[in-house]
């Protein structure tokens, strides 16, 4: 099968498999696992940051750090698409009992400007409206495209939201793509928000864990709420082996999978009754339309399952993500495919 449902499909590397085997470990929950100290330290440090905490996964990243930085009944603003908002299971609600504001970003990027986040701020209603307690940020934008944010484009954010004593939350699923994108290092992408959660399980290929970072109290706390939340594993070292390849070999070959999912695009851009701006396609994420064929969207997906090609149906659109075991032969594999598909209909 050629898997383009997501990045998250990747199987680990033959590399990986041999440090998984021969992983130092120790109980993770007394700290002790060497590997995944070394794991946490090593990413810390790429980003820059005090201090890092491997979980299982980049929704228990995100939601210890919505939980730690807000109080019951505040809201957060996170653009309408957001990962936090949309796939998230209704989490901020359940865990730290607070209210989403979705922005609507004009531009269609995913990418909000301070003046739209600004609109949507409460700040001294105390007595009518949730008081906004953070701002959640996606980089890349998934549900946008794989859209990047630019490190000038959150610093301001930053900037602004710290001017009013508000965080900065940077769900960084796939921050190594928009850094691949933009020539731009994590830590730059990310410099002064507050956290970070970042995937390890997607296209930098581990089959396991995501990082949060920030300064070392919230990781601390962080750490208290990993457990609480079921997230206290012991001899992880043999999963952090993984996340410590992933993090320093496959960001060096994220271009391939960008190179492949510009090609995906610019095919699909040709068929008849596909919308998609091709030019916007800066990552692994192609999004694109198909409103205007003769088929669903699932219709779409289940006829190119037939030819062996799994793909995403999501709403009138269908996604399709490029990761390390989907070939530039794949893509053109997969473009035949729709061709056939849409054409014949
Ligand atoms: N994204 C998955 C699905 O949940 C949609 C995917 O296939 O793309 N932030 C972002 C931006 C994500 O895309 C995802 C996963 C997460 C957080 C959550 O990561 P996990 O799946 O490890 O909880």
């Amino acid at each position: 099968m050629i898997d383009l449902r997501s990045d998250t499909v990747t199987k680990p590397t033959a590399e990986m498999r041999r440090a998984m085997a021969k992983a130092e470990v120790g109980d993770d929950v007394y700290a002790e696992d060497p590997t995944v100290n070394l794991l946490q330290q090593k990413a810390a440090d790429i980003f820059g940051k005090e201090a890092a905490l491997f979980v299982p996964t980049g929704s228990m990243g995100n939601q210890i750090a919505v939980k730690l930085h807000t109080k019951p009944g505040d809201e957060i603003i996170i653009e309408e698409r957001g990962h936090i908002f949309n796939y998230e299971m209704g989490t901020p609600s359940v865990v730290a009992g607070v209210l989403i504001r979705p922005v609507k970003s004009a531009s269609g990027s995913g990418i909000l400007t301070w003046a739209e986040i600004e609109s949507a701020l409460h700040i001294n209603q105390p007595y009518y409206a949730c008081p906004t307690g953070l701002i959640c940020l996606e980089n890349s934008h998934n549900l946008a495209g794989g859209t990047v944010m630019t490190a000038e484009q959150c610093a301001e954010i930053c900037d602004r939201a710290h001017a009013l004593d508000l965080p900065v939350h940077l769900d960084g699923a796939r921050i190594f793509n928009a850094s691949t994108a933009l020539n731009e290092s994590v830590a730059e992408l990310s410099k002064n928000c507050d956290s970070v959660q970042f995937c390890l399980s997607k296209g930098l290929g581990a089959p396991v864990g995501s990082m949060l970072l920030g300064k070392r109290d919230f990781i601390e706390e962080a750490r208290v709420w990993r457990k609480r939340l079921g997230g206290g594993m012991r001899q992880v070292g043999v999963l952090a082996a993984a996340g410590l390849i992933a993090l320093e070999e496959t960001p060096k070959i994220l271009n391939v999978d960008h190179e492949n999912a510009r090609m995906l695009a610019e095919g699909v851009a040709n068929l008849k009754g596909v919308l998609i701006d091709a030019e916007r396609v800066a990552t692994n994420i192609v999004i694109f339309n198909i409103s205007d064929a003769n088929l669903s969207s699932s219709e779409i997906c289940a006829k190119l399952k037939e030819h062996g090609i799994l793909a995403s149906p999501f709403g009138n659109s269908i996604r399709m993500v490029t990761h390390y075991d989907v070939s530039r032969k794949d893509v053109e594999t997969t473009l035949r495919a729709l061709k056939k598909i849409i054409q014949q209909f």
